[in-house]
């Protein structure tokens, strides 16, 4: 049987969370703003969202990232975000891990980008030393103190936040965030998640749990819930960025102060921000991480493998 090309792919990974970057191949997007390339994708293409990101070629912790031609020639490029149940506004780890891929291919040097995404435009400064920065699309706590009941009758009280994607941030939570508590972390915030949106927020996509790092030179750990029910490997770029829009509205961290996050994993992120607009709580936050390559590929589908679309989630 013949086998058609569907992509060529370059993996990375930033504090352990993979990004897949296609390079190379892919559907027919056309021109303009990301946000409706993004509902083209969505609309006309998602088989192949599905064929990259699903088992047996992908898994449920995989971001997908795909390249775009920037519409403004001074950008660097576009990129659309996706994971195994769909598409994301915007990727803090993603865009690490797009960054280090472009510098793979020496499309890039070290310097200041500026990448156009679906829900607005992001600064992203390649460091020597192979770290990057990204300036993310401002950020704001949209509802504070909001309490939720789940079904197992738990109740917990937290932020709801946008950083490229909204979230639901909860602090007083009482569970310790330690890896080997990551099958009832995820059971639980994905009961979070379901009362969170039953109550009108439907928006929530991550849910963000922070505690106390177990080494005092962080400044918190988290646990995130992604929207296909993997847990963030890294702290989380856009989480980070909710994150400190709510920090900033309680007065708690001072323009350009560091905050140290921690994933899960141990993994950090460095979060700074500036004010956009005080009085209406709004920020620029900038998050800085470190991608790391992990492989290149050309992916293939045989028309006559049954799983050649990839293995839907959950049987759905
Ligand atoms: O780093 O923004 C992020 C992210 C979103 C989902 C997984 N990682």
């Amino acid at each position: 049987m013949k086998l058609q090309s569907l992509a060529t792919v370059i993996d990375s990974h930033t504090g352990g969370e993979p990004t897949r970057v296609v390079v190379d191949g892919g559907p027919e997007l056309g021109n303009g703003p990301m946000a409706d390339q993004l509902k083209r994708f969505q609309t006309d293409h998602d088989g192949f969202r599905r064929a990259i990101m699903l088992e047996p070629r992908g898994s449920d912790v995989l971001v997908g990232a795909i390249l775009r031609p920037p519409n403004d020639p001074a950008h660097t490029a576009g990129v659309l975000f996706f994971n195994n149940v769909g598409y994301l506004g915007m990727c803090g780890h993603g865009t690490m891990g797009v960054m280090v891929t472009l510098a793979h291919l020496g499309r890039i040097e070290p310097g200041v980008h500026r990448l156009e995404t679906s829900v607005g435009l992001v600064t992203a400064e390649l460091h020597p030393d192979g770290s990057v920065s990204v300036t993310n699309v401002p950020s704001h706590r949209h509802a504070t103190g909001v309490r939720v009941v789940c079904d197992d009758g738990t109740t917990v009280t937290g932020d709801v936040a946008w950083g490229g994607n909204w979230f639901f941030l909860v602090s007083d939570h009482g569970r310790s965030l330690d890896l080997r508590d990551v099958d009832a972390l995820t059971h639980w915030t994905w009961e979070i998640r379901r009362a969170i949106n039953a109550q009108g927020f439907p928006l929530v996509d991550h849910v963000e749990l922070f505690g106390a790092p177990p080494q005092g030179d962080a400044d918190s750990r988290n646990f995130v819930l992604c929207p296909g029910k993997a847990y963030d490997r890294s702290p989380c770029g856009t989480g980070t960025s909710a994150k400190l829009a709510c920090l900033a509205a309680d007065g708690k961290l001072a323009p350009q102060e560091p905050w140290i996050q921690e994933s899960i994993l141990g993994s950090r992120f460095v979060g700074r921000y500036r004010w956009i607009d005080a009085t209406r709580g709004i920020i620029e936050p900038t998050v800085t991480g470190t991608a790391f390559i992990t492989g290149e590929s050309r992916l293939w589908r045989d028309p006559s493998d049954p799983f050649g679309g990839g293995i839907p989630v959950g049987g759905a």
